[in-house]
């Protein structure tokens, strides 16, 4: 299997981000990824290949303009506002109910517009490494476009928190849909399967009234874990989207035997979608040695989810996302791309 890969992502390193009100070190860092690299490298599946650069069009037929410009050229701003002091973009206030939404002027009223959450920091490698991990995404679809029978994005940051004006959750532009979207103009019929511990919002957002591209995501249920304010299982699309939307929230402490099947009803409903293509949001953070999540999946089931989305026959372009446990990191990863290429 071909994975796309570029140094670029090593710039963006956050050191620290907001939650449980304080200041916590980042889990979202360079070394998850090189870890990754290096299991791939150890096992030998394949070639690593840096991706091609692709123009903004791809993006911008999933993000809006006014956003990917923010995104863009927001960091120089932020300097320019705070030039004595060194911190990364973070948004401080938000336009909530009965305060007027303006993502024009101030950098602080522009954090506060386009950002979700105190998560995501903007640095000053962050731009440029959102902006590969999209050319990483695209290309790994472009290699199952041209025949392979999969391929894998080896990308951060990750991208399906991010919708197409607003980012968070670690995410800035979000690679899965802006890959799917691709497939789709290239004339597939797509499908993303989402098995990231926290639930797609952005993608979900994304795709949520159209029917051209379908959604599954299987998650812990947003009731206790983030994003909280979307992915329940009554979300299943609306208008023209209606009834291509699924949602899979599981309780704490899932394990294989309950993941397994929703797995499967996951699986069911892509194929019963008649998709030709499938792109699988792949984050590791549902292990059981997730810092911070919550569910039971051992690195023996990673094999085990690689196989059973082999078993659906279809063209796959695996798409990075979470996982935080360093260590085990690489070996679940790889060990999901092996599970399915021995299916
Ligand atoms: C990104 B990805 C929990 C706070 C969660 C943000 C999590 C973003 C996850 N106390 N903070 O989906 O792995
Ligand atoms: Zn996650």
């Amino acid at each position: 299997m071909k994975t796309f890969y570029a140094a670029t992502h090593l710039e963006h390193s956050p050191k620290e981000e907001f939650e449980q009100g304080r200041a916590t070190p980042a889990v979202e860092i360079p070394e998850r990824v090189e870890q990754v690299k290096r299991r791939l490298e150890e096992r030998k599946i394949g070639p690593l290949l840096k991706p091609k650069t692709f123009s903004d069009e791809p993006i911008l037929r999933i993000h809006d303009n006014d956003f990917v410009r923010f995104l863009t050229g927001a960091y120089p701003k932020w300097r320019e506002k705070y030039w004595n002091d060194d911190a990364d973009a973070v948004p401080s206030v938000w336009p909530a109910r009965g305060l007027r939404e303006m993502r024009d002027g101030d950098i602080e009223k522009q954090l506060g517009s386009y950002c979700f959450d105190t998560a995501t920091p903007i640095g000053k490698g962050t731009w440029s490494a959102a902006r590969e991990a999209v050319n990483i995404a695209l290309s790994a679809a472009e290699a199952v476009h041209g025949g392979e029978r999969a391929a894998f994005a080896l990308a951060r940051p990750p991208g399906h928190h991010a919708s197409s004006d607003v980012y968070g959750g670690y995410c800035y532009l979000n690679n899965v849909a802006i890959a799917a979207q691709w497939l789709l103009d290239q004339g597939h019929r797509p499908a993303i399967l989402d098995v990231d511990y926290h639930h797609g919002n952005g993608t979900q957002a994304i795709f949520y009234r159209r029917k051209d591209v379908f959604f599954a995501s299987i998650h812990a249920d947003p009731s206790f874990a983030y994003p909280h304010y979307l992915g329940y299982a009554d979300e299943k699309g609306e208008g023209a989207g209606e009834e291509q939307n699924i949602n899979f929230p599981l309780a704490k402490k899932t394990a294989w035997p309950e993941y397994s099947h929703a797995l499967d009803r996951a699986l069911k409903a892509v194929k019963d979608y008649g998709a030709d293509v499938l792109l699988i949001s792949l984050g590791l953070d549902t292990f059981e040695g997730d810092p911070i999540c919550r569910f039971k999946i051992t690195t023996e089931d990673y094999l085990r989810m690689g196989e059973a989305i082999g078993r659906a026959g279809l063209p796959s372009v695996f798409v990075f996302e979470g996982g935080y446990n360093i260590e085990h990191l690489g070996v679940n990863s790889v060990n999901v791309l092996e599970g399915f290429l021995g299916a």
